[in-house]
């Protein structure tokens, strides 16, 4: 009898303390019914609150294990998200040019202790990965970065989102959570539909790893074969419940609780 479930790929860097990167992937990936798969980018030595050291893994043994996850693998559905280097970018873009993957790309550029989890001269590389994607998901920094405009607001934000799409030809989920607005909305355009997803803001909790989270939800439902607009209202939800119900491991910020 085959029992084959549906396949994800994260790659991203390694959190040790399990509320970010790759962890949080796989975590999600099992919370939804999805065999998880991973390729390591660089091992940070982190907690959610300081960044204690980074390690790249070699680009020859991050290619390795691209091959060994993808070559012979029924994987649907791919995430990125911290990439760190140049040269693990173009490894990522020569793999998966080509190949039949929904892949979704989450341009994580800066930990929210501040530290660069992408080298500055990357930058140009992950421009270049991006239009391979099925979806790419700044949030407001992010954005800024990919638009070139400044964004303060959920019109600005919507004409980030449209400028992204035009530059990269790539659907967008331009995430609002960190503008100073009533509810927590994010902006879904595709060249043809926006789509306003709100939620309620979840007052004081302030988060770790909930754009790696939101972004393995998408991609979990994706694998699903839930479609791109299905699966991001479907992320939206477990995303809005998993801050709601976070844990609390003082003196640790809050952990997403993954959805159930
Ligand atoms: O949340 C961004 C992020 C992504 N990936 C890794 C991280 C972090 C934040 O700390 O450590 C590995």
């Amino acid at each position: 009898m085959s029992n084959v479930p549906p396949v994800a790929l994260s790659i991203a860097g390694s959190d040790c303390s399990g509320g970010a990167g790759v962890q949080a992937d796989l975590k999600v990936f099992t919370a939804l019914g999805v065999y998880g798969m991973s390729a390591v980018t660089c091992v940070v030595a982190e907690t959610p609150k300081k960044i204690a050291s980074m390690h790249p893994i070699p680009v020859k043994v991050f290619r390795d294990q691209l091959a060994c996850c993808l070559d012979g693998m029924p994987v649907g559905a791919i995430k990125t998200g911290m990439l760190y280097s140049d040269g693990v970018i173009r490894a990522v873009k020569e793999k998966l040019t080509g190949g039949d993957y929904d892949l979704v790309v989450d341009p994580v550029m800066v930990a929210t202790s501040g530290k660069k989890l992408l080298q500055p001269n990357a930058i140009r590389a992950l421009k270049e990965l991006i239009p391979l994607a099925k979806l790419v998901t700044p949030n407001v920094d992010e954005a800024v970065i990919l638009s070139g405009q400044p964004v303060d607001s959920l019109a600005t934000l919507e004409a980030a989102a449209k400028k992204i799409f035009d530059y990269f030809g790539c659907p967008v989920l331009a995430k609002g959570g960190h503008l100073r607005t009533k509810s927590a909305t994010d902006l879904f355009y595709d060249g043809h539909t926006t789509m306003k997803l709100e939620s309620e803001y979840i007052k004081g909790v302030a988060t770790h790893g909930t754009g790696c989270t939101y972004s393995a939800c998408i991609t979990a439902h994706l694998a699903r074969g839930k479609g791109l607009q299905g699966s991001i209202e479907r992320a939206k939800r477990n995303i809005t419940e998993a801050i709601r119900n976070s844990f609390h491991f003082p003196p640790w910020t809050a952990l997403n609780q993954l959805p159930g």
